[in-house]
């Protein structure tokens, strides 16, 4: 591993917490603009979700064509998808391509967890502090920590006691599991699940899948990537990334039909269906029907071609029924999987509807339930994360008055956020794809380039105008937290149980967590407040400050 810097300087422009794409680009953008900046990072290299998550069978749910970096053509154009979706290690090493393309190492330190980030009022720093003993200021404190990248460890009973192998999804080792000849089991049925469950089924003796709630899921119908399809983008970049950063919802090129799924005979819609299934990936329900997400009726008839068709791979009904789910399609995030209903036709795969046959506790065996005890050797736990809120809570950030960010937030009962870019109380501070911004709802990389661009042109402003504190102002995120509830309430998603509303999390308060109301808008609201002289914002000029503190470098 190169990089790992531990130099002597301990006062920097800005602290970014996270390696990967958020804090990647944040440091290269920053320090084009001669910015002094260091990134934290706990891993031993980059990569972010990218470098821990890595079960097999692990792709992307967006295409990988949007699933890069755009700001330089030239990075853009030095790298090669060799598939539709990624899968893990080809993402992972494109972000070591980055790392190495735009020498970034030597900025980051690597194997270090941030356990706190305090704002010091008196000279308005950040003062930031690292497990592994380092302690740090900066004027700028900008957390690129990934939306879903705090595991869910589930509290079931005796989970402690297991004797076998144990493993989450989003913390795999970093060797090969070998499976063969063993009876696994795996709890959950997310993206997570529905990825590792098809090739487990492949590799070993027995696999016991223990499902809380079917999802839907979509055929991803993944291929290789044709070399003139790729090369037509290249030839054609600059239309390309205006499409991509201005058209669409980041990268979801695909729109929707202009008309209800009502509006068409059964037949018609039948053939609309088929024809998105057979497209594969999330077109189905994005480039469809225009009102599939809002109108129960419409979603109705969506939802039940996609339970003819599980009652039609999965050759055993009883199986198939226990398959079927029950909440309006797109209400959780839709999944897109290869073979996973098929795995079902697999004699070597049984599946426990753990609401009927409910999981009593782990035993140094195996899962035991209501019924009978299953003897497991390895237990593959594919519970998903504690999103958007999680990753930055397990960090004690505190700013004025010495207010944490889980005491602002109440746990999460009372989040407001300023675009989901900033807090009101804690000054300086930016979240990359934070809570309330559209982070997760569309593709992540092409969100967190607008995110990152926008501080970096804040900062830049800060310098120019010789401004030593930015700060939302509680009325901005009073108004901007109230646009977002009022925008999720009219999608499904926002009053069933998934880990976009933090319902998946016992104890967590339910609330919106994502902003809805489309990456387009999303960009014109923080473009505005740009326009408009940072409104919402509260603005410190040095000259107004009696201790003449110094500016960003
Ligand atoms: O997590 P999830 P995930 N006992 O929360 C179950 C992204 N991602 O890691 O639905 C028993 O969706 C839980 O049951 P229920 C993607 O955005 C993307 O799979 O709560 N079961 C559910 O079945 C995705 O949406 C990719 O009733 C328990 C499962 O575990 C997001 O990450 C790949 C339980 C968790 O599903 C999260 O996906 C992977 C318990 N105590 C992830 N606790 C791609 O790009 C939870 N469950 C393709």
């Amino acid at each position: 591993m190169t990089g790992n810097v531990k130099d002597s300087s301990i006062d920097f422009d800005a602290v970014i917490i996270g390696a990967g794409f958020s804090g990647l680009y944040m440091l290269h953008i920053l320090r084009e603009a001669g910015f002094t900046s260091r990134v934290f990072e706990a891993g031993e290299n980059v990569g972010g979700v990218w470098y821990w998550n890595r079960y097999p069978g692990l792709r992307c749910d967006s295409e990988s064509i949007y699933f890069n970096y755009t700001f330089s053509e030239k990075l853009y154009k030095g790298w090669t998808w060799s598939s539709r979706y990624p899968e893990q290690p080809e993402i992972l090493s494109y972000l070591n391509y980055v790392a190495d393309t735009l020498d970034l190492r030597k900025d980051i330190t690597f194997n270090t967890w941030v356990e706190s980030a305090h704002y010091d009022e008196e000279n308005n720093k950040w003062v930031i502090k690292t497990k592994e003993g380092e302690c740090v200021t900066a004027r700028l404190f900008i957390t690129g920590v990934g939306c879903l990248s705090a595991a869910n460890i589930p509290t079931i009973k005796g989970i402690e006691s297991y004797d076998g192998e144990i493993y989450h999804t989003s913390r795999w080792p970093h060797k090969q599991i070998d499976f063969k000849g063993k009876r696994v089991g795996v709890i959950g049925t997310g993206s997570s699940g529905i990825q590792v469950i098809p090739i487990i089924a492949q590799e070993s003796k027995h696999l016991t899948v223990f499902q809380r709630t079917p999802q839907y899921t979509l055929p991803a119908n993944n291929h290789l990537l044709d070399p003139e399809y790729l090369q037509n983008i290249m030839d054609n970049f600059e239309n390309f990334r205006n499409e991509v950063r201005h058209k669409t919802n980041g990268g979801f090129i695909t729109k929707p039909l202009n008309r209800s799924a009502l509006e068409d005979t059964p037949e018609q819609r039948e053939r609309i269906y088929e024809n998105y299934w057979n497209k594969g990936g999330p077109h189905f329900l994005s480039g469809s029907y225009n009102d599939l997400s809002t109108n129960p009726e419409a979603n109705e008839t969506a939802a039940e071609f996609v339970k003819n068709k599980i009652l039609e791979i999965v050759k055993d009904h009883k199986i198939a029924e226990k398959l079927i789910p029950t909440f309006p399609i797109g209400a959780k995030r839709i999944v897109i999987d290869t073979g996973y209903y098929e795995t079902y036709n697999r004699v070597n795969v049984s599946l426990i509807d753990t609401k009927k046959e409910q999981i009593i506790e782990i035993t140094p065996k195996g899962v035991s339930t209501t019924e009978r005890e299953y003897e497991i050797d390895v237990l593959v736990l594919a519970t998903g994360y504690d999103a958007m809120t999680g990753p930055l809570l397990k960090i004690d950030i505190r700013g004025k008055s010495d207010i944490s960010l889980k005491e602002k937030w109440d746990g999460g009962a009372n989040l407001k956020t300023y675009l989901g870019l900033a807090n009101s109380g804690f000054p300086n501070m930016f979240t990359i794809t934070g809570p309330q911004s559209p982070s997760v709802l569309g593709t992540v990389p092409i969100f967190i380039e607008q995110h990152v661009e926008w501080i970096a042109e804040c900062i830049n402003f800060l310098r120019e105008n010789e401004i030593v504190e930015i700060e939302a102002t509680k009325e901005a995120e009073e108004v901007w937290s109230k646009h977002a509830h009022e925008v999720a309430s009219k999608f499904f998603y926002a009053e069933h149980d998934s880990w976009y509303t933090g319902a998946n999390i016992e104890g967590k308060p339910k609330g919106i967590l994502v902003y809805r109301g489309g990456f387009q808008l999303y960009r014109k609201k923080c473009d505005e407040v740009v326009n408009n002289g940072y409104e919402g914002f509260q603005l410190t000029y040095r000259k107004n400050l009696s201790n003449n503190n110094s500016l960003i470098h």
